[in-house]
């Protein structure tokens, strides 16, 4: 059974790689990031709480993101596997998702950490140019990845968690060292 997350700064391929993969192993793609969005576009109560975070690139609170996840995981299409895209964001997320696979009798999710150059990135989002692309947003979106979301890669390395995906190739490039690196 596939259970992968998939962890890399804003732009480094996270959701592009994660839908393709979805769509090939037919199982759900879970994103955070989708789901908030979605959220704020109904207005739902949700949505609106996460409104300003999203807009200056500050994190979602945990509580809301982790009722989402919570809530996703246990719909009936996660039962038989899942791509979480997005989440865990900080370390008090991933203590959060290892008791709660540890409590639905889940485990051996693996993660995929996708890298790219700040250069990079920010040229991806900037050319992409959602409402959260702009330069001011990137530059603390990045901020964020690096104090709450990087640590996450030596949490999963001590696990024995972690593999290694180099974002900074063409999509279709990071597509096949994906696929080389989850058959290995
Ligand atoms: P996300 O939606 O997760 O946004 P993201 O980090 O920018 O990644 P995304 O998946 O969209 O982009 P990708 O790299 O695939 O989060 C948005 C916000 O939601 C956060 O800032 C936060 O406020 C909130 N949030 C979400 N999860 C949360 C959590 N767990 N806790 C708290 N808050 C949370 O792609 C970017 C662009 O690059 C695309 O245009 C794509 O086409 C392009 N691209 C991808 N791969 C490429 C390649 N190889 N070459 C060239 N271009 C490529």
């Amino acid at each position: 059974m596939t259970r992968l997350i998939f962890l890399g700064p804003p732009g480094s391929g996270k959701g592009t790689q994660a839908q393709t993969l979805a769509k090939n192993l037919h199982i759900p793609h879970i994103s955070t990031g989708e789901i908030l969005r979605q959220a704020m576009k109904e207005q739902t109560p949700l949505g609106i709480k996460a409104q300003s975070y999203v807009d200056s690139g500050e994190l979602v609170p945990d509580q809301l993101v982790q009722d989402l996840v919570q809530e996703r995981l246990n719909q009936s299409d996660a039962q038989s596997g899942w791509i979480l895209d997005g989440f865990p964001r900080k370390v008090t997320q991933a203590v959060f998702l290892e008791e709660l696979l540890a409590k639905n009798h889940q485990s051996g999710e693996k993660v995929v950490n996708l890298d790219a150059p700040d250069k990079v990135v920010v040229a991806r989002l900037l050319a992409r140019g959602r409402k959260d692309d702009s330069e001011e947003v990137i530059r603390r979106r990045l901020e964020v990845y690096r104090t709450e979301t990087a640590p996450l890669i030596d949490y999963y390395r001590d696990r024995q968690r972690l593999l290694t995906v180099n974002g900074d190739q063409s999509q279709e490039e990071v597509t096949t060292e994906l696929q080389k690196v989850l058959t290995a």
